[in-house]
């Protein structure tokens, strides 16, 4: 993405360093809106670019029940997000964190209408990789059907920024992901 003449003339040296006689993409798109061009890393405002899966992530500061924070993830045209491994794990943890410590967010995983088997949002089912809490799943009282991240300040060590399964129509925080624009 050369946006500025230093990083524009960087790469023109980088291409013809390597071929002369052919063209070149680089990252400026106009797929989502039509006749308006916008660099491919582009988020929805108040949203950050992870470079790594390229996705835009955002942990809303305001608590929501799952279905609702849900339905404004797709408002961006995202997703609660998605967890898959260590490393986006690590990210959200610190993006949430960020926000608030003290309160627990909701992310894409939960095993609705699924008899305990967790299925992330777009539909694939959980793999190997859960950081749950000790003791977690539970299904405490029979309705703990949605995920979140245990606050980061939450009394038993063990447990903080760890993953929890909860009553989904309990108000939480929540994060999306969105592709960039
Ligand atoms: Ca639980």
């Amino acid at each position: 993405m050369p946006r500025d003449a230093a990083i524009n003339t960087f790469l023109i040296e980088l291409k013809n360093d390597v071929d002369k006689n052919a063209a070149f993409f680089f990252g400026l798109i106009r797929i989502r809106h039509e006749r308006r061009w916008e660099w491919e890393d582009a988020c929805p405002s108040g949203y950050t670019y992870r470079q790594t899966n390229r996705l835009c992530y955002k942990a809303f500061n305001r608590l929501s029940k799952y279905n609702d924070a849900k339905a404004t993830c797709s408002s961006y045209g995202g997703t609660l997000a998605m967890p898959r491994n260590a490393a986006i794990d690590n990210f959200l943890i610190n993006l949430k964190n960020a926000v608030d410590l003290n309160t627990a967010f909701f992310f894409g995983l939960n095993c609705i209408g699924h008899e305990r088997r967790w299925v992330w949002e777009d539909g694939t089912a959980l793999g190997s990789f859960h950081p749950w809490g000790p003791r977690e799943p539970s299904d405490s009282g029979g309705d703990q059907d949605c995920v979140e991240y245990v606050s980061a300040t939450w009394y038993e060590a063990a447990l903080r920024d760890t993953w929890n399964d909860m009553a989904c129509a309990t108000p939480r925080k929540f994060i999306c992901q969105v592709p960039p624009t």
